[in-house]
């Protein structure tokens, strides 16, 4: 395996991940061996983190945004979960969340030791407030929801849920892993500049097209930050309220050359590019008799037989599924339309040889 190389994207239509952009994989590479854990020693990559915390906020909606690079939205998500339970002034608190919350949501409440409660979604597959309002209580330290939710790309209502959440003296957290380098280009209201938005995670090494680990965790308030500090006595630096303590500069590096050189443009075109495959793929799918979910971001969940499905997987194609077992088609930025008519045609091939 010593000279194994990664296996291609071509054929890949189940991964949140994509090909770095050039000028990423290009950043990720010279920053391999710096950490940005111990900014004062390593003050390049440290002065890097603060460029992309920038451009994050820029993408946003926050003009001051506080936050760092995660490894990804799981750490970003469950730091939300402790920086609000860290805040609380409940004893026993408790987080209220759609039931379409990324599975990071039970690993956080787990190791923090909070209660997660998981609401139905509605008939779009969106959080209800209503529904929500009835979980939420005094104990809520926070409310979460998501912009582009793992299984079906939906957006939560994020105005009505800061309500809620500002009406039990609640925080809001909107989790944009997927979602948050798509949506600046849509019309949903989403962000920090839309509603009273406490902390947001929005990753780059999904559609931002940075190098893995790259993950982002913003909040609107130094405190939570501060929330989150620990001292760190015997580094340059005397304070750290990251997760992770040695973090790859590979990631960092990364994620602030992708966003210097594809905002807004490059997302846009990639965005567009992304939204337009997605919809030709779920008519391609609809014309041929599946029941298709439409494509609110770039994300297709079509009703296909597990015969088929297995069939597909044996001809290479790797494909993800729903909890409810629909296909999952995510049209990321290297899946091209030429990549779907091949699946479209390998789907006919399939179907007739059976
Ligand atoms: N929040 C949302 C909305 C997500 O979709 C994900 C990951 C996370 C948080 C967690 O992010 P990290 O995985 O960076 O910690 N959603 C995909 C999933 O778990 C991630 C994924 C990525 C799956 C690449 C496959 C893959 O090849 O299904």
């Amino acid at each position: 395996m010593q000279q194994a190389g990664p296996q291609s994207f071509d054929r890949v239509l189940s991964s949140m991940c994509t090909r770095p952009h050039p000028a990423a994989r290009e950043a990720a590479e010279r920053f391999l061996a710096t950490n940005p854990g111990d900014p004062d020693t390593y003050r390049t990559v440290a002065a890097l983190e603060r460029e992309a915390v920038a451009g994050l906020g820029e993408l946003t909606g926050l003009s001051e945004p506080h936050g760092y690079v995660a490894s990804g939205g799981t750490e970003a998500n469950l730091q939300a979960v402790r920086a609000a339970r860290n805040l609380a002034d409940a004893a026993d608190p408790n987080v209220v969340a759609p039931e379409s919350v990324h599975f990071s949501f039970q690993k956080a409440a787990e190791v923090l030791d909070v209660e997660l409660r998981t609401v139905p979604v509605d008939a779009d597959r969106r959080a209800d407030p209503d529904a929500m309002a009835e979980r939420i209580g005094s104990d809520t330290a926070l409310v979460v929801g998501v912009a582009g939710t793992t299984e079906y790309g939906r957006v939560d209502p994020i105005p009505a849920l800061a309500d809620l959440a500002a009406d039990a003296g609640a925080r809001l957290h909107v989790d944009a892993a997927w979602g948050g380098f798509a949506l600046p280009f849509t019309d949903h209201d989403w962000h920090f500049g839309h509603a009273d938005v406490d902390t947001l995670t929005v990753d780059p090494h999904k559609f931002g097209q940075a190098a893995v680990p790259a993950g982002g965790f913003l909040a609107s308030e130094a405190t939570t930050l501060d929330a989150l500090a620990v001292e760190t006595p015997y580094l340059e630096s005397t304070s750290q309220a990251t997760l992770t303590g040695t973090r790859s500069g590979a990631g960092v590096a990364s994620a602030a050359a992708a966003l210097e050189e594809l905002w807004p443009a490059g997302y846009r075109d990639a965005y567009e590019r992304a939204q337009a495959n997605a919809e030709w793929v779920a008519d391609a799918l609809a014309d041929r008799g599946f029941d298709v979910v439409d494509p609110v971001l770039p994300l297709v969940a079509a009703d296909l037989p597990a015969s088929l499905f297995d069939a597909l997987t044996e001809r290479g194609w790797r494909l993800s599924r729903t909890a409810r077992g629909e296909l999952r088609l995510v049209c990321m930025p290297h899946v091209t339309r030429e990549t779907l008519g091949a699946f479209c045609r390998d789907v006919d091939a399939c179907r007739e040889a059976n």
